[in-house]
């Protein structure tokens, strides 16, 4: 019965029963194994044995505990771990670090705007990320502009005073084109305008919704107009009329 001892007492169960009848209801099923115990913890002791149940064939031995090493890095997670050399809690490149965290890409106060930063204009050292861009450049609190600029939604800080210029354009036949179309200025804005008469062969009157403007320009001149548009509190509607002896347009500004 020597091949007992590998095979456990289930082949010498078999091998005895080989010589005699079955069993009434024939073999039980081996009892499981017993589940094998990992232990693994610092300092890497080995799994101890599951002990072999009644009849079935022993639990695996549990793996091994890990050496003792540091858990893996987490690129992204927003903990420095080593060997990163910064997390700043995504994978992104182009921020202040690097997409593997290896490098640190990016600093408030380098004067390059990277994709967390709301601000960086060379000059500040902190705050880059809750900063903005003052519409000359300059970083200002969230909410502010610099001088002469404005805030409007969606675009950020933008010139307090736009200035535009009016393209009229009449040809032989008198028929009048003017570009733009329409000018529409962002509350807290205004609009200081001038017009520029393309036509060869026309002079061109423009008269504004005030009661004031310019008559008899002469083609290729240009008029300034002295007052600035869309200064009011509210909003308003505004319109310059331009026209020649022949032809005619109404150039609307929205003041909103
Ligand atoms: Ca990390
Ligand atoms: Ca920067």
């Amino acid at each position: 019965m020597a091949v007992a001892s590998r095979f456990g007492i289930p082949l010498l169960l078999a091998a005895l029963a080989a010589g005699c009848s079955e069993p009434p209801g024939g073999t039980g099923a081996g009892g499981s194994g017993g589940a094998g115990g990992g232990m693994g913890g610092a300092g890497g002791a080995g799994g101890m044995g599951g002990a072999g149940g009644m009849g079935g064939a022993g639990g695996m031995g549990g793996a091994g505990g890990a050496g003792g090493s540091e858990p893996a890095a987490v690129c992204g997670n927003g903990n420095v771990e080593a060997p990163e050399a910064c997390d700043d809690g995504n994978t992104a490149a182009g921020d202040y670090c690097a997409a593997d965290c290896l490098t640190v890409t990016g600093a408030c106060g380098d004067g390059v705007l990277q994709s967390n930063e709301g601000c960086d204009d060379a000059t500040v050292a902190l705050g880059c990320d809750v900063l903005v861009n003052g519409g000359d450049g300059v970083c200002v609190p969230a909410g502010t502009c610099s001088k002469n600029f404005v805030y409007v939604p969606g675009k950020g800080c933008q010139p307090e005073l736009l200035t535009a210029h009016v393209h009229v354009m009449v040809d032989n036949t008198c028929k009048m084109t003017v570009d733009p179309l329409a000018f529409s200025v962002a509350a807290g804005q205004k609009l200081k305008i001038s017009y520029h008469n393309h036509s060869a062969f026309y002079p061109i009157d423009i008269w504004m919704m005030y009661g004031g403007g310019y008559t008899e320009l002469a083609p290729g001149a240009t008029w300034n107009e002295t007052y600035e548009h869309c200064f009011g509190p509210i909003a308003s509607e505004g319109y310059a009329d331009i026209s020649t002896a022949c032809s005619q347009f109404k150039l609307p500004i929205h003041c909103l």
